[in-house]
């Protein structure tokens, strides 16, 4: 496909409930959407980074300007672009995961859509539909954890994950424990801690989580081998993980017995994929992240958690945890579980209206 153009759209979406974590308290997500335009057909892909680089060095602005000055134009240039094209064509840029993920994405979905086939079954899914978990906030108090809890579980979702820090742990999940007993559960620092921590962090192995998530920094894959050593609980790696490589790495150090495959932070599905195949040649379970995604990101990342090795229940929740009104149709439970979408691409369509309801800014990027 030649490009003609690439659309950067930036929407501005309240979310349901605040959603504080160790680094931060979200309120709204500002999210930069892709459309890419070719002869052929439209494509989606939406950026995953945060208004402020806290989640991890990437932000918002940094993202549109990275794009607009540096990985549109080479794609513009090219002849002949296919998805798996686009991380070689952008190679020469240093970094920048989530917004050549967001390139990527809109230029499979494109090449998908003018195809007739979907993400799912481009990607390699074995399953229509897929085991919806839940990412829960710092609260202010224990009673409204567990009433955020109890109306998770109470709508279907199938495993529980906490967001813990430095004096919102133990005690937070001991009382889920105790009063939600048998749950799916599962733990997540954001970096919060250090190996001087690991003494609390031992605290946790009374109350068999299924994997605490990225407890140390994301530089230190090699102290959170060391920590995978003095705990119980299997340590699950997230911000640490970039690509094939740090993968390979963590595992090869112990430091990871799950990993957490999040498209935009590895640079775009097709990453993904390779870490999912490695992770599972090699008996690792993967799960799929989320980064409060709209239906645009979500209806692929559904696609992505339907692969084989994606064994454990995803941050795929349903567009109601998130959103009052989501730019497509919104993803919804159903007995647990998300289904695949099947149409083309990523298979679903923005919504124009709604769309429009939250677009702040929208700018055409054409070749020079
Ligand atoms: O999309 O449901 C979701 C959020 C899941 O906890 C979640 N994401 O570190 O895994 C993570 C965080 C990153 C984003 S927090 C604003
Ligand atoms: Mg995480």
């Amino acid at each position: 496909m030649d490009i003609t153009g690439f659309e950067l759209r930036r929407i501005a979406m309240p979310l349901v409930a605040p959603f504080r974590t160790s680094f931060g308290t979200e309120t709204a997500r500002d999210v930069l959407l892709v459309r890419v335009v070719t002869p052929e057909a439209e494509g989606w892909g939406e950026c995953v980074a945060m208004s402020e680089p806290v989640y991890s060095s990437e932000y918002v602005d940094g993202a549109a300007e990275v794009i607009r000055r540096f990985l549109a134009p080479p794609l513009m240039a090219a002849r002949d672009v296919t998805a798996s094209r686009v991380a070689p064509l952008l190679a020469p840029v240093r970094g920048h995961r989530m917004a050549k993920a967001a390139l990527e994405a809109a230029v499979l979905d494109a090449e998908l859509r003018a195809r007739g086939e979907s993400f799912g079954a481009f990607l390699g899914a074995s399953r229509d539909r897929v085991p919806a978990g839940v990412s829960v906030g710092i609260m202010d108090s224990i009673p409204e954890l567990l009433d955020a809890v109890d109306g998770y579980l109470a709508e279907g979702y199938l495993r529980i994950k906490l967001k813990i820090e430095p004096g919102w742990d133990v005690a937070a999940v001991r009382a889920v424990r105790e009063r939600f007993g048998d749950i799916l559960l599962q733990v997540d620092a954001n970096a919060a801690y250090t190996l001087a921590d690991a003494r609390t962090l031992q605290k946790l192995d009374d109350f068999d989580l299924l994997l605490i998530e990225q407890p140390l920094a994301e530089d230190d894959i090699r102290q959170h081998g060391e920590l995978a050593r003095l705990i119980r609980t299997p340590v699950c790696l997230d911000e640490s993980i970039g690509s094939v490589e740090a993968a390979a790495d963590a595992i090869a150090l112990r430091a990871a017995r799950v990993i957490n495959i999040k498209p935009g932070r590895v640079g775009g599905y097709l990453e993904a994929r390779r870490i999912h195949d490695l992770c599972r040649a090699n008996g690792i379970p993967v799960w799929c992240g989320g980064m409060l995604e709209t239906g645009i990101g979500r209806a692929a990342n559904v696609a992505l958690a339907a692969l084989p090795g994606f064994t454990l229940p995803g941050d795929t929740s349903a567009s109601s945890r998130y959103f009052a009104r989501d730019v497509t149709p919104p993803f919804v439970l159903d007995d647990g579980h998300l289904r695949v979408p099947e149409a083309p691409g990523i298979g679903v369509d923005p919504l124009p209206d709604a769309l429009a309801e939250f677009t702040t800014s929208s700018e055409y990027l054409t070749p020079a």
